[in-house]
């Protein structure tokens, strides 16, 4: 039962923990009157950003001539312009550019993106946003000739509020300054097994909203395992008046219910009463209005539970075990960035052709066409930020920046009812500083989305003469379930070693593996003793899955590394690799290998076994 008093607890909670605190993303930008800035934008490459910085090094002022972001049309025949746009370079939004040019397929750097556009206001005295889905690393966004702001962190969502003064009716010149170079303070760090496309990689958009509108809002069941539908959440104001009214509205479960807003933040608390959870099996979404005296916002929204019992993850309260696949959000075929419908559908249709309930999506957050499309098509999902291996762990800045990166794949997906896992990163080495890192982040996690699951990918402490695999990380003792990823009979021994491997895994909470999984070069047919065969990479995933059979208590579930196979520049066996990572079950022209139908037929006696 929700009280009055358990109301008035959730508010001060959510203040305490600083989920208002913030935090001016948008939610549910598809659901809003938009202006696409999508197409061919003019580019400038840049690697020395001398469009940036003048010859001393010193940044360049907001006037100055030469600076890209400054219109590149010389104001006399005798002015000299050593910068312009034109369209003989003009590269596709959103893409990344690795893709779209021969000379940019190890780009790293900078790249100036200019698009000119008209804009006509939908209905006069609202507020005009601009949004970008995500660009990687660092943007620095300009509007004729102003810096609207800049924003860091390749995968999330990010917006500037548009100043009326500034936006014209015609003739916007708007420069969007793209950096991608990795650097040791970012996350992700330096190193990765994964290629760093650069570039405005997801949509762009005018958001129009009135003058006091809606931000963002949660609209969830509690994290419980019992069957009360309990919806706790919040919505977020701007410009709101004292005491604004915020009314829920569900139509197909004839529910309305109004909340009072305090400051621009009113938390949400009732009882759903009986309805058709959400669940892979049945992928209900319910239309669900919000609205306020000036503001109204609706979306298709799915109920479920999730939560942790013992050693079991319950959905809906039921036993479920995931049965999963690790995704890295790349179309093979054209060794390029994922950002579409149509691509999720791709991957998603992969998936489920595997037998998955799952994905895990690697490791970053995707793009919302993803999440949005695992809602519909009822695929379970684990968003992850990319603290990736060996960050800087000390550092309370970079502490910061992931934390932002969180909170924005939080913000954007927090009403995506197929997330089920938040990881707060992927395989970080053992120490206390490290653990401390990361113990942060779970409870921020937590903080901002207490309805979902916390956990992070670990690894396994081998002892291979014993043949004896350990799972003890004490990041393990903060998580909700213990996740890891091991491969046993590639990086460790051969296949057969999982015939007599032990594991010792040191919690009492379920437990999922992460990752395993073997490279083949995808038409590559030889034995099954020959490394990077399709036969080869059969034969790890026989074993694994034989072994699998023998895990103790609390195996919850499993999803192999990975789906498709992927760019990845540490990867260099010219004959096998050539800058690929091949442990997917699909390959670079999109087929499917040998091991991809063993891994099928083991989901298969898996569904019968767990229904
Ligand atoms: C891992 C990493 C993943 C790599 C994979 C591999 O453990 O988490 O990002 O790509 O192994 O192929 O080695």
């Amino acid at each position: 039962m929700i009280t009055r008093r358990s109301i008035a607890t959730i508010i001060l909670a959510f203040i305490a923990t600083g989920i208002f605190a913030q935090d001016d993303l948008i939610g549910n930008v598809p659901g809003r009157k938009t202006t696409s800035l999508n197409g061919k934008w003019q580019y400038i490459v840049d690697p020395y950003e001398t469009g940036f910085y003048d010859y001393r090094y010193k940044e360049r002022r907001e006037g100055d001539p030469e600076a890209y972001w400054n219109t590149d049309v010389p104001r006399n025949k005798g002015e000299r312009k050593e910068h312009g746009y034109i369209d003989k370079y003009t590269l596709q939004v959103p893409g990344d550019w690795n893709s779209q040019r021969a000379k940019f397929l190890y780009y790293e750097g900078t790249v100036w993106y200019k698009k000119s556009f008209d804009f006509k206001r939908a209905s006069p005295g609202g507020k005009v946003y601009l949004w970008f889905g995500a660009v990687n690393y660092k943007a620095d966004v300009y509007l004729n000739g102003k810096k609207l702001g800049a924003h860091k962190g390749g995968f999330t969502p990010f917006n500037f509020e548009v100043p009326d003064s500034l936006l014209k009716a015609t003739g916007n010149f708007l420069v969007v300054k793209v950096d991608n170079k990795r650097y040791a303070q970012e996350i992700p760090t330096l190193n990765t097994d994964w290629w760093n496309y650069g570039g405005i990689t997801r949509d762009v958009n005018l958001v129009e909203l009135p003058a006091a509108h809606i931000l963002n809002y949660a609209i969830q069941l509690k994290r419980a395992a019992g069957a009360d539908n309990d919806v706790e959440g919040w919505v977020r104001l701007s410009g709101a008046a004292t005491g604004e009214q915020v009314t829920i509205e569900i139509p197909e479960l004839r529910i309305k219910r109004s909340f009072t807003a305090q400051d621009n933040n009113a938390a949400i608390a009732f009882n759903i009463g009986t309805l058709q959870r959400w669940s892979p099996e049945n992928p209900k979404l319910y239309r669900v209005i919000i609205s306020t005296a000036t503001d109204r916002t609706e979306e298709k929204i799915g109920f479920r539970t999730i939560a942790v019992e013992g050693k079991k993850i319950l959905l809906n309260g039921n036993p479920l075990f995931l049965r999963g696949i690790s995704v890295h959000e790349e179309i093979p075929q054209q060794a390029r960035r994922a950002y579409s419908k149509a691509d999720a559908i791709q991957l998603l249709t992969w998936a489920k052709q595997l037998g998955c309930n799952m994905v895990r999506l690697a490791h970053y957050p995707h793009n919302e066409a993803m999440t949005r499309m695992a809602d519909s098509l009822g695929i379970l999902v684990w968003s992850e930020i990319p603290v990736y291996w060996t960050i800087d762990f000390a550092s309370k800045e970079v502490l910061e920046k992931a934390t932002v990166q969180l909170h924005e794949m939080i913000s954007r997906d927090v009403n995506r009812a197929s997330i089920i896992i938040w990881s707060v990163g992927n395989e970080t080495p053992v120490s206390e500083v490290r653990t401390t890192f990361m113990r942060t982040l779970l409870e921020r996690a937590r903080a901002k989305d207490p309805t979902r699951l916390v956990s992070a990918a670990l690894e396994v402490k081998h002892d291979n003469a014993n043949n004896l695999h350990t799972i003890d990380d004490p990041l393990g003792n903060y998580t909700d379930i213990v996740a890891f990823n091991e491969y046993l009979g590639w990086y460790n021994g051969t296949p057969e070693y999982c015939r007599s491997a032990k594991w010792i895994i040191t919690y009492d909470k379920p437990f999922f593996i992460s990752e395993t999984g073997a490279e083949a070069l995808g038409g590559y047919h030889v034995d099954n003793r020959t490394m990077w065969s399709e036969e080869y990479q059969a034969w790890y995933y026989e074993e694994q899955l034989s072994m699998l059979e023998h895990m103790p208590p609390g195996f919850s579930g499993i999803s192999p590394w990975l789906l498709a196979d992927f760019r990845s520049p540490r990867r260099n066996n010219p004959r096998f690799q050539d800058g690929w990572n091949n442990k997917g079950l699909i390959d670079q022209q999109g087929r499917k290998k040998k091991a991809f139908y063993l891994v099928n037929n083991y989901y298969k006696k898996i569904k019968t076994q767990t229904q």
